[in-house]
């Protein structure tokens, strides 16, 4: 009971922490604090082309199955490649596809030199990124070097013995010394994240599942490997990496109790190790500044406070993060992720936005999503996935995400208006956060058909459903038995039948993309909220060069009006969700709009 007590709140913390911007700034920053360096220079509106593109993430498992195995392959990426060219997108960000057991789905590597043999070969690999590259698409890689693998030949021999040289590539704690001070687990059954080895008497810490140890970078060895296996991708000619719950890699390795200011809240405790930003600038020196590559990390646990640390262009560490803040919003607090019944408050989603936005107005760069492989489909999510509203949501959040100033990530599948599966069966879930925290609500005597009900909206697996590619048997994913059911709304929400459709979301998406790349104002041009009580609309506007483009976006089920202060009659309308856009600050539900002066 102490654990799940200690799951919701450190989970309810890390909500909370990301709503917090006086929180507690990370230990022992260096001498040179980023707040001096951010006055004497700036590089906000310096132009980069990781700051012009689109992002697109492909879930590879989920994306297309080339051998009838029911999983997703690299053969199978190679032959949608004209598609994704036809996207107009710019870079594809790869979950893992590394040697791995997946118990994690490749976020648990036993060989990061390798490709997961359900995936392929490295010549797979090679034509890939070569058919990308021939496309002049670009290929970011993901990192995870926090933890690897209990499979990986690093931790089999670190965990033989004591003496073994491998030992202090990972955290051991000596059971002599009694049971270390508790760290929650985001993957455990009980939450914990100290797993007793009895090989060697000692406990390892795993802040994911039992089968992801954490490395120990305080090792330079750890390090030096990092750096030299992140040589090999980029000599490869790989373009990027996205960078696995970066913010975790420095720990305090006394491993105290959790001070005082952390209590309760894991998740800021873990992205404050002290030794984070010497790491990081050991990285860019020894790998990322010898490449023209890009680098975003995974954000987790960091704020608008200390965000510029990361990625501001002077601090030599990364380029861009992505935040937890919004995609947080709407959980009831102390829950497993158990979504508001009133649902989230529009007022403060843009406060949120904003706020991000301000971060980097003038120094670093921001980056949008609304999904990933880690959160639910955005339409059920940010939308409504009625039949009636799905399309017109899907369209309005797409209109949002390409009309921000910050890199767009997103998710494929997101261009169909692909909806969540919603499994009533805890059976039917193959992630491992969902099973092991259903596990945790059960043997602890939680409502386990509440926390079911809670995960039709919220479980990581509604965005991992298969690609819906047609209306064939399992959505011409595959031809084998697919490893996730197949949605089946595939039958109608698919390419086949969006493709010959000129008002499909796909179609909209390649539109959408298109006025992006075209309007540098609408990457590089200023943003002003407008309208900002208006808890049904969202409005902003962008400018540069003396152009100026407004954003109506609305984001509810029935008519909304917005104040604007712009006559819109006078204005040219670049794009619209309905057939002819409103000019009068009267919007049609989830309608979106975009005009120019
Ligand atoms: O998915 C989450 C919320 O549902 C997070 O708690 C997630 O575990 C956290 O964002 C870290 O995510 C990353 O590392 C995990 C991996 O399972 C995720 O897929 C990955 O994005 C461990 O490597």
């Amino acid at each position: 009971m102490r654990n799940l007590l200690l799951a919701f709140v450190s989970f309810a913390a890390m909500l909370c922490s990301a709503m917090c911007q006086n929180s507690t700034p990370a230990m022992n920053q260096p001498a040179t604090s980023a707040a001096t360096a951010r006055d004497a220079n700036t590089d906000g509106n310096a132009r980069k082309w990781w700051k012009e593109a689109v992002v697109y993430q492909i879930y590879p498992r989920s994306f297309k199955d080339s051998d009838g195995d029911g999983i997703g392959d690299l053969k199978g990426i190679i032959s949608k490649l004209d598609y994704l060219k036809s996207l107009g997108i710019d870079v594809i960000w790869l979950n893992p596809i590394y040697g791995s057991p997946n118990d994690d789905n490749g976020y648990d590597i036993s060989d990061y030199q390798a490709i997961m043999k359900e995936f392929g070969t490295m010549q797979d690999f090679d034509d890939l990124l070569k058919g990308m590259h021939a496309r002049g698409l670009k290929l970011v890689m993901d990192l995870v070097v926090n933890h690897s693998s209990d499979e990986h030949e690093w931790f089999k021999q670190s965990r033989s013995s004591r003496d073994n040289p491998y030992r202090n590539y990972y955290h051991w704690w000596p059971a002599e010394k009694g049971k270390p001070a508790h760290r929650w687990s985001f993957f455990d059954v009980n939450a914990d994240a100290w797993k007793f080895d009895e090989k060697t008497n000692s406990y390892y810490l795993h802040y994911f599942s039992q089968k992801q140890p954490d490395l120990n970078w305080e090792n330079p060895k750890v390090r030096e490997e990092v750096f030299f296996m992140m040589r090999f991708w980029f000599d490869k000619g790989v373009d990027g990496f996205r960078m696995d719950v970066i913010p975790f890699i420095s720990k305090d390795t006394s491993f105290p109790p959790l001070p005082a200011e952390y209590h309760g809240d894991y998740i800021r405790y873990y992205a404050s190790g002290p030794y984070t930003h010497d790491y990081l600038r050991a990285m860019n020196k020894e790998a990322l500044s010898k490449y023209d590559v890009m680098s975003v990390a995974e954000g987790i646990g960091v704020t608008t406070a200390d965000a510029l640390d990361y990625v501001a262009a002077d601090r030599h560490e990364l380029n861009m993060l992505y935040h937890f803040e919004g995609v947080s919003l709407g959980y009831l607090p102390n829950s497993h992720k158990i979504p508001d019944p009133k649902g989230y408050s529009l007022v403060e989603f843009k406060n949120i936005y904003s706020k991000w936005d301000a971060a980097f107005a003038s120094k670093g760069w921001g980056t949008i999503y609304l999904g990933n492989h880690d959160q639910p489909r955005m339409t059920t999510r940010w939308g409504n996935d009625a039949p009636q509203w799905r399309e017109l949501s899907s369209k309005m959040l797409t209109t949002f995400l390409l009309t921000m100033r910050a890199t767009p990530y997103y998710y494929a599948g997101d261009e169909l208006g692909m909806t969540n599966i919603k499994f009533d069966r805890i059976e039917d879930y193959q992630d491992i956060e969902t099973r092991n925290w259903y596990q945790l609500e059960k043997t602890s005597g939680q409502d386990v058909q509440k926390f079911l009900e809670a995960a039709r909206i919220t479980a990581r697996d509604n965005g991992r459903t298969p690609f819906q590619w047609d209306r064939t048997t399992n959505a011409g994913f595959t031809t084998g038995k697919p490893w996730l059911k197949v949605n089946p709304n595939s039958t109608s929400v698919n390419v086949a039948s969006e493709e010959g459709d000129p008002n499909s979301c796909l179609n909209y998406f390649r539109t959408m993309v298109r006025l992006r790349k075209n309007n540098p104002v609408l990457i590089y041009g200023k943003y002003t909220l407008l309208d900002k009580d208006n808890p049904d609309v969202y409005a902003y506007t962008r400018e540069l060069d003396g152009k100026k483009v407004l954003v109506l976006l609305n984001f509810k089920d029935k008519s909304a009006s917005v104040a604007t202060g712009h006559d819109l009659s006078k204005a040219k309308t670049l794009l619209g969700n309905y057939p002819a856009p409103s000019t009068n600050g009267k919007l049609r539900p989830y309608e979106a709009a975009i005009y120019e002066w």
